[in-house]
């Protein structure tokens, strides 16, 4: 139950003060270690910096920002000022960029100053735009953030918002057509953490957690911002891409108890054997992953060598955070777990009648997203009364698990038999030569469909004939015989969003030329 008038970062921020947290480590970032107290000022210096541009309630505040500790002070201060952040992917190109500022109207652009050359061409023509803010040490001819935060008040009294007030947006990437705000609620915070954080990923004031995944996707907002503050733990940034040596590095450095990753990192990082606990944290205790499901075999892998089980999890943006997930003590590697306690989930088939065991997989909970912005067509095709859908396929198990098959438009039928991509995937990297698979649909020639695979080899490993006739029956020896590749291509990468999901379509594109 919220009070009529609730506002998440006094909820997430301020609480630790009255709480005598203040001293306690809430953030260490790539240059230093910040309290509660030096955080909660922090964001009232900023939630006073943008007051006084003379902003009106909700006005929308892009921030397109590394990994430290500006952005957590840039993101509450926004929220509990009145104001709307829209945390955004810093690797995307200008006219992405171009998009969002236009299509929010953000009145203030907040841009880390590495970011700014690649940022630049996208601030011109903006008609909403009054305010470009700079995030690091010169400024680049531009208002500093720093100089606005040393300028402002250190107290600030938090706007009147409602749990049902929107708190901030992202942009949700979607395998097709131009990103889209999704506009959650100041309510949407409190739920995932209550639901989520606490009673299943089991986090407390003494945890450190580490997110590979960086604080503008959802993912990591959740696993670096919402979390930790929700309880009074101590988050680890990191402003670097995530490759394998830089995670390793952090988990060396910090010991965190909870690290976040996504599948691709755990395989990466499980690449290269020597790679294991000696090397990581002493003090893990719980890993998570989500964007992608994550293969049996690195689940396995990943346990044996770092001595912590995976979490599995699924959820989305539109979600807010994960809401199908393993549990801890009976996680079933390959699978996404159970509905998290809260949510409801439901299988539905073409015909949208829900179906037991197989279909598309919809979602019932109360950190679902108020909508899209602006995309009348895409909210009612998504948010259909209190369900959201989720586009994703799913088979569900006789003991309620779920397991990942695809995305809806993914699956493959193969002679009247549906193939889930996913299953011969994860069956091919469970090759010891195979770093990454993508298998789509190939029209033989004939007219008949039949499974293709793209696969990227592991560091050093040749490509033959000789090696795809032995990934080939490789695979025959795991799943049913008419789910083998009848193709397989070698790459060197395999085209993913920004969030790590395996574009597939991008490959059907290109294979049909
Ligand atoms: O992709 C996911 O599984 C996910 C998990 C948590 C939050 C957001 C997303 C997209």
């Amino acid at each position: 139950a919220f009070d009529r008038y609730y506002n998440a970062a006094s909820d997430f921020i301020d609480r630790h003060l009255t709480e005598e947290r203040g001293d306690k480590t809430a953030v260490i970032d790539d240059a230093g270690t910040y309290t509660y107290r030096d955080l909660a000022e922090r964001v009232n210096r900023a939630g006073n910096a943008f007051r006084a541009l003379g902003l009106k309630p909700e006005t929308r505040i892009l921030m397109i920002m590394l990994d430290g500790i500006d952005f957590p002070a840039v993101y509450w201060g926004a929220m509990k000022a009145g104001f709307v952040p829209v945390p955004v992917n810093t690797l995307l190109p200008a006219h992405n960029y171009q998009h969002m500022i236009g299509d929010s109207r953000a009145q203030v652009v907040v841009v880390s100053e590495a970011l700014l050359p690649s940022v630049e061409p996208a601030l011109a023509n903006q008609p909403c735009l009054d305010h470009v803010i700079v995030a690091g040490s010169t400024g680049a001819g531009r208002p500093r953030l720093a100089d606005l935060l040393a300028a402002a008040a250190p107290d600030l009294e938090a706007a009147p918002t409602t749990s049902d007030d929107v708190a901030f947006w992202l942009y949700s990437s979607g395998s097709t057509g131009a990103p889209k705000g999704v506009r959650h609620l100041h309510r949407n915070l409190r739920a995932t953490s209550d639901l989520y954080a606490v009673p299943v990923l089991g986090i407390g004031e003494d945890d450190v957690i580490f997110s590979a995944a960086k604080l503008f996707f959802a993912y990591g907002l959740g696993n670096g911002m919402t979390f930790p503050f929700a309880v009074g733990a101590t988050a680890v940034y990191m402003a670097e891409r995530p490759t394998p040596p830089a995670v390793m590095r952090v988990l060396r450095e910090h010991q965190p108890t909870i690290y976040c990753g996504v599948p691709t990192l755990y395989a990466a990082i499980l690449a290269d054997e020597s790679n294991d606990r000696s090397k990581a944290s002493a003090r893990l205790r719980r890993c998570i992953s989500a964007g992608e499901a994550l293969p049996e075999d690195v689940g396995k892998r990943w346990e044996a060598r770092f001595g912590a089980e995976i979490l599995d999890g699924v959820g989305s943006t539109e979600m807010l955070h994960i809401f199908l997930s393993n549990q801890p003590g009976s996680v079933r590697y390959g699978t996404s777990g159970k509905p998290v306690p809260g949510y409801e989930a439901r299988l539905v088939d073409e015909h949208g009648t829900e179906v037991s065991d197989f279909g598309e997989l919809h979602i019932k909970g109360p950190s679902a997203a108020d909508g899209y912005w602006n995309q009348r067509d895409k909210s009612l095709m998504t948010f259909v009364g209190p369900w959201t859908v989720t586009g994703d396929k799913y088979t569900r198990d006789a003991d309620g698990y779920y397991h990942y098959c695809g995305r809806a438009d993914d699956m493959i039928k193969v002679s009247g038999n549906w193939v889930s991509p996913f299953e011969v995937e994860s069956a091919l990297i469970e090759h010891p030569k195979v770093l990454e698979a993508a298998v789509i649909p190939h029209d033989d020639g004939d007219g008949l469909i039949k499974p293709k695979a793209y696969v990227v080899l592991k560091d050093g490993v040749e490509a033959d004939g000789d090696l795809e006739i032995e990934l080939k029956s490789f695979v025959k020896s795991k799943v049913a015989p008419w789910k083998y590749p009848r193709w397989i291509e070698f790459m060197d990468t395999l085209p993913k969003t920004a969030t790590g999901k395996l574009q597939r379509f991008k490959l059907r594109e290109m294979d049909q030329g």
